[in-house]
């Protein structure tokens, strides 16, 4: 397959909830294959550089901690257009917003345990999926 790459986490709260098995198959289901895999727990510093952006905003504490409160599941999908598509399939930010059938609508609890994790940009795909993966670990 060709096409463009995205970066997605199963969030903690889903794996802890044990909704990482069926994300998985969702995201295969949906035509993205995965070319990285794995899980991990995020530092704290960790957490706060991958989401740096977000640094000023009122919910950031909050974010940094659910994001490290137990393991994620990183990987890197390839898909046509996948940013775009992925961002689509998953849904909107705020699950209760998020259209029928997509993941963050079945599977995220609030705006901020809203599932998964989906890169925003081409440019940012590449930074988050190397924040995670040393090419050894990329297929
Ligand atoms: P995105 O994940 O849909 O790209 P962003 O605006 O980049 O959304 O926010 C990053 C993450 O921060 C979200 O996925 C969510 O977990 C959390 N978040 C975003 N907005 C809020 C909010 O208003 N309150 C609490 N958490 C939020
Ligand atoms: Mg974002």
């Amino acid at each position: 397959m060709s096409g463009s790459i995205t970066f997605t986490m199963v969030k903690p709260g889903s794996v802890a909830d044990g909704h990482a098995a069926h994300i998985l198959a969702k995201i295969v289901e949906g035509g993205f294959n995965i070319k990285a895999m794995k899980m991990c727990r995020l530092s704290k510093e960790q957490a706060e550089a991958f989401y740096a952006i977000h640094r000023d905003r009122p919910f950031f504490a909050s974010l940094v901690s659910s994001m490290t409160s137990g393991p994620v599941i990183a990987a890197i999908l390839e898909a046509e257009n996948a940013v775009e598509n992925y961002r689509k399939y998953i849904g909107a930010t705020n699950p209760s917003e998020a259209v029928d059938g997509t993941i963050r609508k079945i599977y995220g609890k609030s705006i901020e345990a809203n599932a998964v994790h989906g890169s925003d940009s081409d440019a940012n795909a590449e930074i988050e999926s190397d924040f995670f993966f040393s090419k050894f670990e990329r297929f």
